[in-house]
């Protein structure tokens, strides 16, 4: 089935000006187009704008805990479409079928998690350094929030953002990727449906890259949008980050990753290797927390690489609504950029892991693949060891099927490469020796440490985000988004009848300095 997308604001369906259209195919079988889109313009983008500002009072009053019970109903209502939206993400960006499960399961657990928050969005009181006088704290809503999404998770990662952002009485206009505008349309309708929201609070523009940008722009020039959230290239995010500074906010960035996986003598390398496997390659090594270079340790390199080597040729690659590790890339856009990144591969490499490098087709096989081939955007998977580290392939994100390998002496030189390339998101150790766990924790600069277990899989609980070229240092999921969503207002209550004057009129006691006890 083709669905036909557009914009939606204030309710309404809002085709774009310009007549722009564009079609999602599904990247498994590119002949099948899933749905036919009309793309916005720069004016989408405000009008969204507009009608979230418009309708963001209103929403503003709803009672928290009321807010919490319709995000209690969303999670209910996802919980009810679950298997057609995993199959949707599969058909739509080829996510194989169990982990598009997965994916789904991610947006209950947040709703799960800020139905209580609905409860509780705790203010303090705190006392004054004066008498009949009180201090507290109250979260404010920031206001109109402009989310804009990537599409390797098109429903999980968009609703890190938009369930925290609706709960704490924002609106929000949503710009999803523009390959996965069936999955943001469905992801929509759920929340709009199953939250029973008001028109204008939930507001969905479909638009390119840079019609977005120049749309976010005009928005903020007219003072219609407070906070930004992104997930994307660290590119974009630096470019999202400059335009919000410049109007005094701070975007929400969730970026880019090169995530190391340190394996040191003492790993269990069976467990390292099927780690190495579904963070290398799951998702066609298209999460911003895929595995960049496994850092090996030289005594046990020999012996993990001939396992990691076995293990990914053994790997299943094909039709995603299979049981497969990986299915194709995501979008055509992906499977070209991929191909720049195999031209990374230098003579010092060697290259491992399948029977070709490339596109997978009938004239270059896969052994165990399951499907046909031609039909889709598949790749082999590279593990490329020997990699030095000023090589392309070391220092930079290569979102695709590809693993690096590189080793390491002491564990300061493991943690020297696992930052050198400068981003910081996920990363992992494995080992069985406490005093590395901690030396580890305390000198990677990732914002996500995993011991013992993939670089990938966070748990939609805990603070999710990175540093340097990943990101702002912001946070998502958990109570830590919150600081996102919210601002801070102090309110000082006064009630002893006269001006009492902070750091002036304040009682002191006097102390006996000179007070010894008795020997
Ligand atoms: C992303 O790739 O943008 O931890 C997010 C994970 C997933 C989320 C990845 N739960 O791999």
């Amino acid at each position: 089935m083709t669905r036909n997308i557009t914009s939606i604001i204030a309710g309404a369906p809002a085709p774009g000006a310009s007549g722009n259209r564009i079609t999602s195919t599904n990247p498994a079988r590119t002949s099948e187009v899933v749905a036919d889109v009309s793309l916005g313009d720069a004016g989408t983008f405000v009008a969204a704008a507009r009608a979230a500002r418009q309708a963001q009072p209103a929403w503003a009053d709803v009672p928290a805990p009321v807010r919490g019970r319709a995000i209690a109903h969303i999670g209910r209502t996802i919980e009810a479409n679950a298997e057609s939206l995993a199959r949707l993400v599969t058909r739509e960006i080829g996510k194989p079928y169990a982990e598009a499960l997965g994916e789904v399961r991610e947006i209950v657990d947040t709703c799960d998690f800020f139905l209580g928050e609905g409860r509780r969005l705790y203010g303090q009181t705190v006392p004054s350094e004066m008498p009949d006088k009180q201090l507290f704290t109250f979260r404010n809503p920031v206001g109109v929030v402009s989310v804009i999404t990537a599409g390797n998770f098109p429903v999980a990662v968009p609703s890190w953002y938009l369930i925290p952002a609706l709960l704490c009485g924002n609106t929000v206009l949503w710009k999803p990727a523009d390959y996965s505008p069936a999955c943001g349309a469905a992801l929509f309708d759920l929340l709009v449906h199953g939250g029973g929201l008001p028109d204008g609070v939930l507001n969905l523009v479909l638009a390119d890259g840079e019609t977005t940008f120049t749309g976010l722009e005009l928005a903020l020039e007219e003072g219609l949008v407070d906070k930004v959230g992104f997930t994307g290239s660290s590119a974009v995010g630096s470019r999202i980050g400059e335009l919000t500074g410049r109007y005094l906010q701070s975007a929400c960035l969730e970026l880019g990753g090169k995530n190391p996986m340190v394996v040191t003598p003492s790993a269990e390398l069976d467990l390292a290797v099927e780690a190495a496997l579904f963070s290398g390659f799951g998702t066609a090594g298209q999460r911003c927390t895929s595995l960049g270079t496994v850092i090996v340790h030289e005594s046990v390199h020999d012996d993990f690489v001939a396992r990691f080597d076995k293990a990914t040729r053994q790997a299943t690659v094909g039709d995603p609504f299979g049981d497969v590790v990986y299915g194709p890339m995501l979008d055509e856009k992906f499977a070209q950029r991929f191909e720049d990144y195999l031209g990374w591969i230098q003579p010092h490499h060697s290259v491992l892991g399948s029977t070709a490098i490339g596109r997978i087709t009938a004239a270059s096989p896969r052994e165990g693949f399951t499907g046909d081939p031609d039909a889709g955007m598949f790749y082999h998977p590279v593990i490329v060891d020997g990699v030095r580290d000023d090589d392309a392939i070391f220092l930079n994100e290569t979102f695709g099927p590809i693993v690096g390998v590189t080793t390491y002496r002491n564990l300061g030189e493991a943690l020297r490469l696992a930052n050198l390339p400068g981003y910081g998101l996920s990363s992992s150790i494995y080992t069985s020796e406490p005093a590395e766990v901690f030396a580890f924790r305390r000198g990677i600069s990732a914002g996500m440490v995993s011991i013992n277990n993939s670089t990938s899989g966070a748990e939609a609980h805990l603070p999710f985000g990175g540093n340097a070229k990943s990101g702002n240092g912001s946070r998502q999921s958990g109570m830590w988004v919150l600081d996102q969503f919210t601002r801070w207002q102090s309110m000082n209550w006064d009630y002893s009848g006269h001006l009492q004057k902070a750091q002036m009129d304040v009682t002191e006691l006097t102390p006996d300095e000179s007070f010894r006890l008795a020997d």
